[in-house]
């Protein structure tokens, strides 16, 4: 039985967690709370040295970060695909580019953002949330350009591109922005992620400041 090592509100473990749903892959989900420094304790730096979740453990294999689990989950349990297929190797690295900027560049932006809107409002630097929603507008523009020519997904089919995207994409509007409004090709792609079950297990996931992610 696969075990994964999580935080809730973790979009790294988010983009985890949609593959294993999008593979139908049952596991035992086991919590570790950052805000108690779980990850910090002894057990969990055995698992993962760097004291980060998400974790996967699979029989014998333990495995750490969320796009090598998730390379792992296609190489073990290819089907269905959650990257272009082999021999498409301009998509497939078109896919990875983009989970790569999803994840050092998007996904941390906005959880600069949780963490600066969630202080008490006169500790708030207004300047920095400026310049954050900034970046995220100009984030956004590009995905609506790179979305223009009628793919359905970033990478053509549905893929590990879209999936890092996903879990801080959905959580924009609790954050006062508005990721659609002029904005057609954004709004046709996340109508058509959220028609998958996968993506809708993100659905009533707070954005949570106690990850930095
Ligand atoms: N590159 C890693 C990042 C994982 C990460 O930053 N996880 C955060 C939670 S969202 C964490 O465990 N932070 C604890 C810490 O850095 O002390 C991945 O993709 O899995």
């Amino acid at each position: 039985m696969i075990k994964l090592y999580d935080f809730l509100s973790c979009p790294y473990g988010q983009k985890v967690r949609i593959v294993l749903a999008e593979k139908s892959l049952t596991y035992d989900l086991i919590p570790v709370d950052l805000a108690q420094s779980d990850h910090r304790k002894p057990e969990f730096l055995r698992l993962n040295p760097f004291g980060r979740v998400p974790v996967l453990v699979d029989e014998d294999t333990t495995i750490y970060d969320s796009t090598i689990i998730n390379e792992y989950l296609e190489d073990e349990y290819p089907e269905p695909p959650v990257l272009p297929a082999i021999g498409s190797s301009a998509m497939r690295s078109r896919a990875r580019s983009f989970e790569d900027f999803a994840d050092t560049s998007f996904t941390p932006q906005i959880g600069q953002l949780i963490s600066e809107v969630a202080k008490p409002e006169g500790e708030r630097d207004q300047n920095r949330i400026q310049r954050l929603h900034q970046g995220v507008e100009r984030v956004l523009v590009y995905l609506d350009r790179e979305l223009q020519h009628g793919q359905p997904f970033l990478a053509g089919e549905f893929s590990v591109a879209d999936i890092a995207f996903a879990p801080r994409l959905f959580v924009l509007s609790h954050l006062g922005i508005d990721a659609v409004a002029n904005r057609t090709n954004i709004d046709a792609w996340m109508k058509r992620m959220m028609e998958r079950p996968s993506i809708r297990t993100l659905q009533g996931l707070e954005a949570d400041p106690v990850c930095p992610g």
